[in-house]
């Protein structure tokens, strides 16, 4: 509880941060966008990672405000990369809450956060998971509808590890599947884990919907899965989710 108020007040204080995973595309190995990964800066306890306090807000109702700072922070990055000609365009992944799916305003919110930062649609992915579509999946189709009128790309997050993953697939107007980083670590050695990326990737590509991998770790892994078809990877072996100066470094690196 003690923790909770001092999200409320750190928020305001500008205590968050993000940081920004690279996400590469397997075929050519270019950069095509990262996702925003939010961080607390707590004044005694040091850099926290979401796992400490993302249920808390979400339980609480505060990852309406978190969610608000996050989506503006990564909008406002997304803006600035695409004006810098040193740095290749790149599309941001956002996390979205079930809470924040669910909540009437956020169409309005997504549209204020682009026209705020003249940034492009299309430059915003946001990430939803199948437990957030399952809660009212009417109301989300329909949310998802209307960012998809905008131009706003939309994944599914950790998928395969929800349920009725195929009339998902069907019934939300999605552009992408993230394939949960536990299949991705069985990949090659475990033929239960291997066989269910597999038909992932193949059924995304039967349905024309993109495929990221996240959480690869080993080149064994990335070779995998641009054998199997996967458009995109995500994970320790391209770099570390980094603050926005690291990834432009990064970036020009390589
Ligand atoms: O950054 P890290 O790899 O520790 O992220 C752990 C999890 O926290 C991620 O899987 C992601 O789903 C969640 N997360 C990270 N940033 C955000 C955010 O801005 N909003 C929400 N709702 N979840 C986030
Ligand atoms: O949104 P999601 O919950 O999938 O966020 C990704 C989380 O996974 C982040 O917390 C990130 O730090 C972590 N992560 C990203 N890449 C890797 C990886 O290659 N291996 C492992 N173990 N974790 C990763
Ligand atoms: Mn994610
Ligand atoms: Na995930």
């Amino acid at each position: 509880l003690r923790l909770l108020g001092e999200l409320r007040r750190g928020i305001p204080d500008g205590q968050l941060r993000l940081h920004h995973q690279p996400q590469v595309r397997v075929h050519d190995g270019r950069i095509s966008g990262v996702e925003a990964l939010v961080r607390w800066q707590h004044p005694v306890r040091g850099l926290l990672p979401p796992s400490e306090f993302i249920d808390l807000a979400e339980q609480s109702g505060l990852v309406r405000e978190l969610g608000a700072w996050v989506l503006d922070a990564a909008v406002e990055q997304a803006a600035r990369w695409a004006r810098d000609p040193e740095c290749a365009t790149v599309e941001v992944a956002v996390n979205l809450s079930t809470r924040q799916l669910t909540d009437p305003g956020l169409v309005d919110a997504v549209t204020g956060a682009l026209a705020r930062h003249r940034l492009a649609a299309h430059l915003l992915v946001l990430e939803v998971t199948e437990t957030a579509l399952a809660v009212d999946p009417d109301a989300a189709a329909a949310t998802l509808a209307t960012l998809k009128d905008l131009g706003v790309g939309v994944s599914v997050d950790d998928f395969g590890t929800g349920y009725a993953s195929l009339t998902y697939l069907q019934r939300f107007p999605v552009d992408e599947l993230k394939i949960d980083r536990s299949f991705v670590t069985g990949l090659g050695v475990n033929a239960s884990d291997t066989a269910i990326v597999q038909a992932c990737v193949q059924l995304a590509r039967a349905v024309g919907v993109r495929t990221v991998a996240e959480g690869v770790e080993t080149e064994e892994q990335r070779r995998l899965l641009a054998e199997m078809g996967c458009d995109v990877v995500q994970g320790y072996l391209f770099s570390r989710p980094v603050e926005a100066a690291a990834f432009q470094e990064w970036a020009r690196a390589r």
